[in-house]
């Protein structure tokens, strides 16, 4: 035991002493209720009252270090916060877990109740905040001073809900009975401006200045959150603004009888965090999306030259102070507000101003799909931001200077590189600007930033390769192990201590114990039981009833045509047909999970999720399929049920095309648990190939050279739907009408693009993502060979870790160092 441990077990076996005292006290005086009027909801808030008091002797401790000490902060600009249920976290973060559970049983409470009581905060789409969520755990665990700063969103990603088998989308109202994790603090909000114009002036010095004009003021109000890292003392802060009207009130227009007109200003700017955009969504109407990108990047950016004020840090020391992490292009508009901030504000000179902001900022780039490549129209970035306008073109001539001077004479790649795309009515290309203002460029895997350097940034590369790394992503294990898996933590614990948990390559401790039979059979237990438990979930929620010895094939992402959950489709389609021709066929059993969101303005999408619930409808009561095949859709895939999922499942699917995804975490997540996964060679499974070995992992399909090949060569998805016959049967089937009542209409824009584009060459890698299917379902039926592939899997997951990423964003582009944290006395705090 480390002394942080000891001090941490210390001070949890005093705080055991008095959690039920403050547990009750919590409910009398916080939800002014008593035992026998309480509901659960009431003790859930209790509770989190009880935890979040725990955390605050670590949160003040943790800023008054900083404070005095001014080490360098890692500052994490992200528009998404994935979060998921913080109560949980908290308590095994804290160590005191099963204490607490004891506790409440003792007052005839379930804890499992309790933790489902909280509305999770969705403030993110999918892997990308979620990635966040698992740094911000990662960065507190190695007590490294972090802030993750981002937007309060009042309605994060909507509830998702399957109205005759097609997405219907709900307002998540995840603030409803109030949020007792996180504390406002007003004192600390800033100004931010917006629209308007600037005009020129001559300083005292007789130096040419520019002043912004702005049309209108929104106050952002600072709303945080503790972030506790696991069994230390560090709780960082996770920071998210909220907008509010700098007047609420407008008493000339109420005065004039303009009663609505008086509150206008209030609710246009509090419309600012009122809701999170999903993704894969049109360019159309998204003025709003660039003005909450402004909104919380100038915020943060404030609150730091803030906090450098109080430490009396003069503000060209910005960089050594703190390094600004741009969680993809969302926050790129940083580049430019720092720019304006020292040179408007603090009045730097130009070239000092652009030294610090390079100095600082760090871009991490997540995709490599040409849409998701966020540009703004000029005439819209004009209007919202025309200081922003001029600086962008100032950093452009300057930074085009530099290009013309390496690249003498090659137009056509300044038109590539400029901050500005000259076609059509212009536009602002943020991950240009992303480049050109940081001083570390990576992507998320392997391929992935391969990708990058030869493709997408491949200019910049040739400009600046030495600022281009890879940081392969990871997930938090206390979160996706040790939370939501307690009895493979349990078994793994015992067989190996608990040091895995914060080195999870240690894991690799469990290869010694796979000859061993009895650990084989407790690990196949575990395993047994989780998935028992997801079965009577699925039967409660869904009424579907599934059988725990087949094969759960588990797909939970963003429905999206290049994650392509409509191969998956297809392929049980394919069983279904062979069942049809042959109802005596041996066939292994398989249940079929899927979960995912589609953007709601994303008809293909919608139709995969209305496609999979058909293909359920039929194949759930066939009498012919006798249960050998289930097809589950489990509506509302969120952070909560993930927890439930990922430790049930048997079978990973990472079927992406070669080439599109740039990492993925979920698959991440599957392997740690102990599934196996089958997958393409795509982004990070890639590496979680070469970590388990080719004979502990099922792939399929073509590859990323092949791809682009094939592409080149001029694709023909109707030559392999001639060419197979089990394809032209699956397509046939659907295009018939048979899984739409008769309709054939329904499913034809989905079959006419797999015919005629399927621009994922979903029919090139059909005939080998079947073949490979054929594979997993043999060797599933050799149960000792399945139970040993997946510990490998598991023992070989410590590369995935968060940490590890983490550990390297530190060393290699941030610069930071953990700082471990005294806790202070009571004495510490008031004197
Ligand atoms: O699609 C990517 C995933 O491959 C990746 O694992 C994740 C985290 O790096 O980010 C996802 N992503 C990319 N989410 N949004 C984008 C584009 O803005």
């Amino acid at each position: 035991m480390t002394n942080t441990d000891r001090r941490v077990s210390e001070r949890a076996s005093l705080d055991k002493r008095d959690l039920r005292r403050s547990f009750l006290d919590n409910l009398l005086y916080v939800q002014g209720k008593f035992p026998k009027l309480a509901n659960n909801a009431d003790y859930y808030l209790a509770l989190a009252h009880t935890v979040r008091d725990r955390l605050m002797q670590r949160w003040i401790s943790t800023a008054s270090a900083y404070t005095s000490q001014a080490s360098r902060t890692v500052c994490y600009l992200s528009a998404e916060f994935l979060m998921g249920p913080h109560l949980g976290n908290n308590l095994i973060n804290l160590g005191i877990y099963d204490e607490t559970a004891k506790m409440v049983a003792e007052l005839g409470l379930d804890l499992e109740d309790l933790l489902y009581q909280e509305e999770e905060p969705g403030l993110g789409n999918g892997g990308l905040g979620r990635l966040a969520a698992c740094f911000i755990d990662s960065l507190a665990t190695l007590e490294v001073p972090a802030l993750g700063y981002g937007i309060r969103y009042e309605y994060g990603i909507f509830h998702q809900t399957l109205v005759d088998g097609w997405q219907a989308e709900k307002t998540d109202k995840w603030l409803r009975y109030g949020n007792p994790w996180e504390i406002a603090r007003p004192e600390w909000t800033v100004e931010i401006r917006f629209g308007g114009h600037t005009e020129q002036y001559v300083d005292e010095q007789q130096r040419l200045r520019v002043r912004w004009l702005p049309a209108r003021v929104v106050l952002g109000v600072p709303h945080d959150t503790p972030i506790l890292g696991y069994h230390v003392n560090t709780a960082n802060t996770l920071r998210l603004w909220k907008a509010e009207a700098a007047e609420s009130f407008d008493f000339g227009q109420f005065n004039r009888g303009d009663y609505a007109g008086a509150v206008t200003q209030k609710i246009v700017s509090e419309n600012l965090s009122k809701v999170l955009y999903p993704n894969d969504e049109q360019e159309a109407g998204k003025e709003l999306r660039l003005q909450q990108q402004y909104f919380f990047v100038s915020a943060s950016l404030q609150d730091m030259l803030r906090i450098l004020k109080i430490q009396g840090v003069p503000v060209e020391n910005f960089h050594e102070k703190f390094a600004v992490q741009l969680n993809d292009t969302h926050p790129a508009i940083g580049v430019a507000e720092l720019m304006r901030l020292l040179v408007d504000e603090h009045l730097l000179v130009w070239d000092t101003a652009w030294d610090i902001t390079c100095k600082s900022f760090g871009y991490t780039n997540h995709t490599l799909m040409p849409e998701a490549l966020e540009r703004w129209s000029l005439p819209l970035f004009q209007r919202v931001l025309p200081r922003h306008l001029e600086i962008i073109y100032e950093i452009n001539a300057r930074f085009l200077d530099q290009v013309r001077l390496r690249f003498f004479g090659d137009e056509q790649r300044l038109a590539r590189m400029s901050l500005i795309d000259e076609h059509g009515p212009r536009y602002v290309r943020m991950a240009n600007l992303a480049c050109a203002g940081s001083h570390a460029i990576n992507g998320v895997a392997d391929l992935h930033t391969e990708l990058l350097k030869q493709d997408v940034l491949k200019d910049f590369y040739e400009l600046w390769p030495e600022k281009f790394s890879n940081k392969t992503n990871g997930v938090t294990p206390r979160r996706w192990i040790v939370l939501a898996n307690p009895r493979l933590t349990a078994l793994i614990s015992e067989t190996l201590g608990e040091g895995w948990i914060k080195d999870l390559g240690q894991l690799r401790g469990l290869e010694r114990h796979v000859e061993n039979a009895d650990f084989r059979a407790r690990w196949a237990k575990v395993k047994r039981d989780n998935k028992a438990d997801l079965a009577a979930h699925i039967t409660r929620r869904l009424g579907i009833s599934i059988n725990p010895d087949s094969i759960f094939d588990v797909q939970v992402k963003r429905i999206h045509e290049y994650k392509r959950q409509h191969l998956a489709a297809l392929h049980i389609i394919a069983l279904y047909l062979r069942i049809k021709a042959n109802p005596n066929i041996d066939l292994t059993p398989r249940t079929f999970i899927f979960g995912g969101k589609a953007a709601p303005g994303y008809f293909m999408a919608k139709l995969m999720i209305k496609l999979i619930t058909a293909i359920g409808d039929v194949v759930n009561v066939d009498p012919a399929v006798r249960d050998r095949l289930k097809v589950v859709f489990m509506p509302n895939f969120s952070v909560t049920n993930g927890q439930r999922i990922y430790p049930a499942a048997d079978l990973s699917e990472q079927i992406s095309t070669a080439g599109k995804e740039a990492s993925g975490t979920g698959n991440m997540k599957f392997q740690m648990n102990g599934a196996l996964t089958i997958g393409t060679m795509d982004g990070a499974n890639i590496e979680i190939q070469q970590e388990v070995g080719a004979e502990n992992f099922f792939q399929f399909g073509l590859s990323t050279p092949e791809v682009y090949a094939l592409g080149a060569s001029g694709y023909r998805p109707m030559e392999y739907y001639q060419r197979s016959d089990a394809l032209r049967e699956v397509i046939d089937l659907i295009a018939s009408g048979f899984f739409s009542r008769g309709d054939a209409s329904l499913f034809k824009p989905l079959v006419d693009n797999l015919l005629y584009h399927d621009p994922y060459f979903l029919l090139a890698d059909f005939d080998s993502y079947v073949a490979c299917q054929d594979e997993v379902a043999s060797v599933y039926r050799d149960a000792d060979r399945w139970t040993r592939m997946a510990i490998l899997n598991s023992a070989r997951s410590g590369k995935f870790s968060s940490d590890r990423t983490i550990l390297q964003y530190c060393d290699e582009i941030w610069g930071a160092k953990s700082v471990p944290i005294r806790l202070l006395t009571q004495e510490d705090v008031e004197s």
